[in-house]
């Protein structure tokens, strides 16, 4: 373990990216702003209909999207990974699969594999690349698991009441169409050849990153692990399933451990640069740049790893702000390591 661990506690930093089409929603569903929750959140908080969220994918067309340029802008700012959102909660995935039609190929007019071009990019300025994988939440692939979060708190949904009877009668779930697969069919069809095509088709992957283990079973959690046996030396965290698969690494989300949590396991701080992981045109709480470094050397000072979020927009490019923010890191980062 301790050879396979090795880069990543030498890396302290890295870029983690929430992009899918929610960005095309950017926080808003039929004109009213989403009330809790990161935007990436919209298809639950605000109860969309899975035709009508599908619908959004044919206008999603990120055409400035320029992987080298993302990567470049991860080097400058002296990141030495990357962990992009493969497929968050709402089941979209950015690479081309074989296993579901709700992906970037088949479902947008963009049509080209996100990730084929991240690969390419993190291989030529040498930094690692992992995947996020929501492998139990999935509200679109019919079988996959939905946390149940009320309406009445995301949206102001004159119907809300009902909405709210029904998910809580149907674990979570707001549409028939999430139903018509049992929850294994998902991790079967979908969830175990999706993580297969990750692990094959895009080199060598440094980092799995679960997420929200909802209504996953140790069956369930073993067939994903067995999914990542291609690659030897990948790193996972610690959310495929509590507590019988613990991981390599902890996950403190939005937070820096004091040094009296610290236990000798590694980990690894994911935060946002606002107040959303998906982008959201409406949010402008950005932490300035001197928080932020401040920050990662608290984090690398106590022997953890910060991965800081960018939510790019649905054009492909990053929001100025967080360009700015990078920017500004790498500036400081190169004053401080010229002797
Ligand atoms: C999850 C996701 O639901 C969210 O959209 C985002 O991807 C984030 C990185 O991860 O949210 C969580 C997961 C775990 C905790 C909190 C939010 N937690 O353990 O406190």
């Amino acid at each position: 373990k301790d050879e396979r661990m090795a880069w990543w506690r030498e890396a302290k930093f890295g870029m983690f990216i929430h992009w899918g089409v929610y960005a095309q929603f950017a926080g808003v569903y039929r004109g009213e702003e989403q009330r809790r929750g990161g935007a990436e959140w919209i298809m639950n908080r605000s109860k969309i209909p899975v035709a009508e969220y599908q619908e959004m994918a044919k206008s999603f067309n990120p055409t400035k999207y320029d992987a080298d340029a993302w990567v470049k802008m991860a080097k400058d700012a002296g990141m030495k990974y990357l962990v992009i959102t493969a497929k968050h909660h709402d089941g979209f995935a950015l690479f081309n699969s074989k296993a579901s039609k709700w992906d970037i190929t088949d479902a947008t007019p963009y049509g080209k594999d996100l990730l084929k071009p991240l690969a390419v990019a993190c291989k030529k300025y040498g930094l690692k690349l992992g995947f996020y994988y929501s492998q139990a939440q999935d509200w679109n692939n019919p079988g996959g698991a939905a946390a149940r979060k009320v309406m009445s708190e995301g949206w102001a949904n004159p119907d809300s009441v009902k909405v709210d009877a029904y998910t809580l009668a149907n674990k979570g779930h707001w549409d028939p169409a999430q139903q018509t697969k049992t929850f294994d069919q998902y991790i079967d069809e979908v969830a175990v050849p999706q993580v297969k095509e990750l692990m094959t088709n895009y080199g060598d992957i440094a980092v799995l990153w679960w997420d929200t283990p909802t209504n996953m079973t140790d069956d369930a959690a073993v067939k994903l692990q067995n999914a990542l046996k291609t690659q030897p030396y990948i790193i996972t965290n610690d959310r495929l399933k509590r507590p019988n698969f613990p991981g390599d690494t902890k996950t403190p989300e939005q937070k820096i451990p004091n040094q009296s949590e610290l236990d000798g396991m590694d980990w690894e701080t994911c935060m946002t640069m606002n107040g959303t992981w998906g982008f959201r045109t409406s949010d402008h709480k950005w932490k300035s740049s001197e928080t932020l470094i401040r920050n990662l050397s608290d984090i690398a000072s106590k022997g953890g790893n910060y991965l800081l979020n960018v939510g790019p927009k649905p054009d492909g490019t990053f929001p100025e702000e967080s360009v700015k923010r990078l920017s500004d890191i790498g500036k400081w980062m190169k004053v401080n390591s010229e002797s």
